[in-house]
C-alpha cells in the first residue's frame, strides 16, 4: 500500500499493523502452489506408473523441492545467534534543547521498535549462554525514517579502529583448520590476538567478568559504545553515548551454570524472552543519554572518541529520557529476526556521528554485509526493514525489487517530472550533516590518549566487589587455561600485570606459568561503583523462577501458601517431582507436577523451595538427582528455602556453612528455614527478600560441593 495514502500518525502499534499485509494465516485454508493453484495431492510425486520414474512436469514437486533447496541464507558473520521482539519506545521528556530527533520531542510519544539481542562469536545454532558480549540492537520506526541504535551489553570494545575488526573476528571464531571451538573465546588464536594487541586489555576485563554471562536478555544493560552526536534545531552539537538500563536490574549466571545450560537448554535466553512476553511480563529498559559539550571534549583523562574507554557515570551523569517495552514476539523467526538489517549509519535528523574510528568503519560494514546476506540492494523493502516513513528516490531495480515506481524520470534534476522527488529543506526535516570543521594530514595513526590501554582496566578491576574479582580470576583460569601455547599464557600474565600485579599473580598460579616480577597496583586507580553489577537494583523478584520440590505426602498448606506468596510478588514457580502427573498432599489434595528431574535441572531456576510433609521429604532424601538439585542450586549461590521436615533434605545434602532454624525463621547466606509453619507468611517474605538479592556470593564452601 502506498504509505503516503495511509494515515501518517505513527503510534506504538503502527509497525505491527504495517506488517499485517504480509502475514499469512493458514487456518481453514486449502493448499496451493506459489502461483496460487490449488493442490490436491502432496504425498506422492507424479510418476509414470506406480513404480515408475517421477515426471518433470510435476510442477508442484519441482517447486516444493526447489524452494526447499534455497531456504538458507548466509548467517551473520558476527552476531549470528539471536532473538528478537517488537515493542515501543516512550519518550519521558522533551529533548528539544539537545536534539531535533522527532521521537524525542514530546513526553508520552510512542515510537514502534524492533529489538534483536545476540551473542557475537557463535554460529546461528550455538548455545545462548556462552561467555560472550551480547548485542542489543534497536530499530526505531520513527516518522523521520528508521533510526538504528546498534549496541552491546558491554560499554566498550576490543579494538580502537574498525580496520582491525576482521583480525579480531578471525582470531575469536573457531580455528580455521578444525573449526574448534564453537562460541568460545577460550582458545589459542584469540589470546594470541589479545597479547598482540594490548588495546584489548580493558575489554577483556569486562568480557571475563559476569557481564558476559547474563541471566537474561531482560537483565542486561545496552550501550551505544560508540560516541554519537545530538544536534538541536539551532545546529548546536553535543557528543553523546546511550545506555539502556533494565528495570529488573543487571544480573548474571554463574560460569558453571552457564556451561551446563549450554547443554541442558541451549535456547535459554531466547526461551526466557519469549516466555516473559507470553506471560505479560514485558521486558522493560530505560534509555539514558550521557552528553559532553563540545568545549569539554578534551577535559577527560581519556579521549571521548576512543571506543575502548567507558564514560564513567560518576564523571558524565546519564540523563533518563525514555522507556523501551517489548510486548510482542515475532510471528515468523526468519522473516523478522533473521531478515532484520541493522546499520549504525541509519540515523535521523538530530542524531549524527562522531569521528570515533570504530564507528566510522561500522558505517560502511553493515550495509555491505546486508548486500550479501540478504541478496542485493533492496533489503530495505523486506517488511521488517521497511520504514514507516514514506520512501521516494531515484534508486531503481536490482534483485527482488518490490516497489513499482511510476513515472518516467528516475534522475535528478529533471523537468519532465517536476523535479520530483526533490531535496527537502532542513526546516522541513531534510537531513543535514553536522558542520564539523575537519582538517589534517592523511596519516595512519591514532590520538595519543588512545595509547593508554591500562588506566580504565585498572579502574574496572578496582571497582569490582571481592566476589566479582574472584569470578574474573576464575574466568582467566578457564580461558587462558584452555590456551595450549605456554608462550601465549605467559604473555597474558605479563600483559595483565599492567592492570594489577595481584591479578596477574593469581592468573599465573592457575595456568602454570611464572608470576610477573613487577606490576601495577589497581587499588590506587579510580573507583567507579557504576562499573560493578553488585550495585544494581535488587528490589524485585518479578519473573524469577522458583523450583518447588515435592512428592506424594507433601504438606499442602506449606506448598500452596509459599507458591501464592511468590506469585503475588511476581515470581513464577514450578512443581518438580519424580514423575509428571498429579501428586497428593498428606491431607488428600492433589496438585499437578510441572517438570520431572529428567526434563529440568536446578540451572533453570533462580531459587529452590522444599515444603515439608514427612512422606514427601523421605522420598526426596533417598534420590540422588534431588540431592544433586539442591547441591547445585547452593553451589550456584541461589536462594533456598525449606520449612519443617523440608529442612531434613538440606541436612541430607552436602550443603554446609550456614545456620539453620531451631525455631524462629532463619535467613543465612540465602538459605531461609523455619521449623514453625505457623509463620509461613513471614517465612515467604524472607524467602522473597533472599531471591531478590539474586545470588548469595558469600557462601564459603561452595567449591567443595559435589555438583
Ligand atoms: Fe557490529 N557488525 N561491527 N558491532 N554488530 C555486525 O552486521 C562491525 C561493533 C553489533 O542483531 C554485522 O548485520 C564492525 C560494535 C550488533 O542484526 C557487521 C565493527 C558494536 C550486531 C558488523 C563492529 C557492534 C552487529 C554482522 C567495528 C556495539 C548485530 C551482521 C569494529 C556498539 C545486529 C550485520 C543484529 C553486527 C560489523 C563492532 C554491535 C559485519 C566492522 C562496537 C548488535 O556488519
Amino acid at each position: 500500500m502506498n504509505k503516503d495514502k495511509k494515515k501518517q500518525k505513527i503510534d506504538e502499534k503502527s509497525k505491527v499493523e504495517d506488517l499485517e499485509e504480509f502475514r499469512e494465516y493458514p487456518e481453514g485454508k486449502g493448499l496451493t502452489t506459489d502461483q496460487g493453484v490449488k493442490v490436491n495431492h502432496t504425498d506422492d510425486s507424479l510418476k509414470a506408473g506406480k513404480r515408475g520414474p517421477t515426471l518433470m512436469e510435476d510442477f508442484h514437486f519441482r517447486e516444493k523441492i526447489t524452494h526447499f533447496d534455497h531456504e538458507r541464507i548466509p548467517e551473520r558473520i558476527v552476531h549470528a545467534r539471536g532473538a528478537g521482539a517488537h515493542g515501543y519506545f516512550e519518550c519521558y521528556e522533551s529533548m528539544s534543547e539537545y536534539t531535533m530527533a522527532k521521537f524525542l520531542q514530546e513526553p508520552g510519544k510512542k515510537t514502534p521498535v524492533f529489538v534483536r539481542f545476540s551473542t557475537v562469536a557463535g554460529f546461528r545454532g550455538s548455545a545462548d549462554t556462552a561467555r560472550d558480549v551480547r548485542g542489543f540492537a534497536t530499530k526505531f520506526y520513527t516518522e523521520d525514517g528508521n533510526y538504528d541504535l546498534v549496541g552491546n551489553n558491554i560499554p566498550i570494545f576490543f579494538i580502537q579502529d574498525a580496520i582491525k575488526f576482521p583480525d579480531l573476528i578471525h582470531s575469536v571464531k573457531p580455528e580455521p583448520d578444525n573449526e574448534i571451538p564453537q562460541a568460545s573465546t577460550a582458545h589459542d588464536t584469540f589470546y594470541d590476538f589479545v597479547v598482540s594487541a594490548p588495546e584489548t586489555t580493558h575489554m577483556i576485563m569486562w568480557a571475563l567478568s559476569d557481564r558476559a554471562i547474563p541471566r537474561s536478555y531482560r537483565m542486561m544493560e545496552g550501550f551505544s559504545v560508540n560516541t554519537f552526536r545530538f544536534v538541536n534545531m539551532e545546529g548546536k552539537g553535543r557528543f553523546i553515548k546511550f545506555i539502556w538500563k533494565p528495570l529488573l536490574g543487571v544480573h548474571s549466571l554463574v560460569w558453571d551454570e552457564s556451561m551446563k545450560l549450554g547443554g541442558e537448554d541451549p535456547d535459554y535466553h531466547r526461551r526466557d524472552l519469549y516466555e516473559a512476553i507470553d506471560n505479560g511480563d514485558y521486558p522493560e529498559y530505560e534509555l539514558y543519554v550521557q552528553m559532553v559539550e563540545e568545549e569539554d571534549e578534551h577535559n577527560f583523562d581519556f579521549d571521548i572518541l576512543d571506543p575502548t574507554k567507558h564514560w564513567p557515570e560518576e564523571l558524565i551523569t546519564p540523563k533518563k529520557i525514555g522507556k523501551l517495552v517489548l510486548n510482542r514476539k515475532p510471528d515468523n523467526f526468519f522473516a523478522e529476526v533473521e531478515q532484520v538489517a541493522f546499520c549504525p549509519g541509519n540515523v535521523v535528523p538530530g542524531i549524527d556521528f562522531s569521528n570515533d574510528p570504530l564507528l566510522q568503519g561500522r558505517l560502511f560494514s553493515y550495509i555491505d554485509t546486508q548486500l550479501i546476506r540478504l541478496g542485493g540492494p533492496n533489503f530495505h523493502e523486506i517488511p521488517i526493514n521497511r520504514p514507516l516513513a514514506p520512501v521516494h528516490n531515484n534508486q531503481r531495480d536490482g534483485y527482488h525489487r518490490h516497489t513499482i515506481n511510476t513515472g518516467k524520470t528516475s534522475y535528478f534534476p529533471n523537468t519532465l517530472g517536476d523535479n520530483c522527488p526533490k531535496p527537502v529543506p532542513r526546516e522541513d526535516g531534510g537531513y543535514v550533516h553536522y558542520m564539523e570543521k575537519v582538517e589534517g594530514k592523511k596519516i595512519r595513526d591514532r590520538s595519543d590518549k588512545f595509547k593508554d590501554f591500562y588506566s580504565q582496566a585498572r579502574s574496572f578491576y578496582n571497582s569490582m566487589s571481592e566476589p566479582e574479582k574472584q569470578h574474573i580470576i576464575s574466568a582467566f583460569h578457564f580461558e587462558v587455561g584452555k590456551v595450549e601455547s605456554k608462550e601465549v599464557r605467559q604473555k597474558m600474565v605479563d600483559q595483565f600485570a599492567n592492570v594489577d600485579k595481584g591479578l596477574a599473580v593469581a592468573i599465573a598460579k592457575g595456568v602454570g606459568v611464572s608470576p610477573p616480577p613487577n606490576g601495577a597496583d589497581s587499588s590506587t586507580a579510580d573507583n567507579f561503583p557504576s562499573f560493578s553489577m553488585e550495585n544494581t537494583v535488587k528490589d524485585t523478584v518479578k519473573t524469577r523462577k522458583v523450583a518447588i520440590l515435592a512428592e506424594n505426602g507433601f504438606n499442602y498448606d506449606e506448598l500452596v501458601k509459599v507458591k501464592d506468596a511468590l506469585e503475588d510478588a511476581g515470581a513464577n514457580s514450578e512443581i518438580i517431582s519424580m514423575y509428571l502427573g498429579m501428586i497428593k498432599a498428606d491431607t488428600g489434595q492433589e496438585i499437578e507436577v510441572d517438570k520431572n528431574y529428567i526434563s529440568t535441572a536446578s540451572t533453570q531456576f533462580d531459587a529452590v523451595y522444599v515444603p515439608g510433609g514427612k512422606e514427601s521429604v523421605e522420598t526426596l532424601k533417598k534420590r540422588g538427582d534431588v540431592i544433586h538439585f539442591v547441591n547445585e542450586a547452593f553451589k550456584h549461590c541461589k536462594a533456598i528455602a525449606a520449612v519443617s521436615e523440608g529442612m531434613d533434605l538440606l541436612i541430607e545434602s552436602d550443603i554446609t556453612g550456614f545456620s539453620i532454624s531451631k525455631g524462629e525463621i532463619t535467613s543465612d547466606k540465602g538459605v531461609v528455614t523455619t521449623v514453625d509453619n505457623t509463620q509461613i507468611k513471614n517465612f515467604a517474605k524472607s524467602f522473597i527478600e533472599a531471591i531478590a538479592v539474586h545470588r548469595h556470593w558469600n557462601r564459603g564452601t561452595k567449591e567443595e560441593i559435589p555438583a
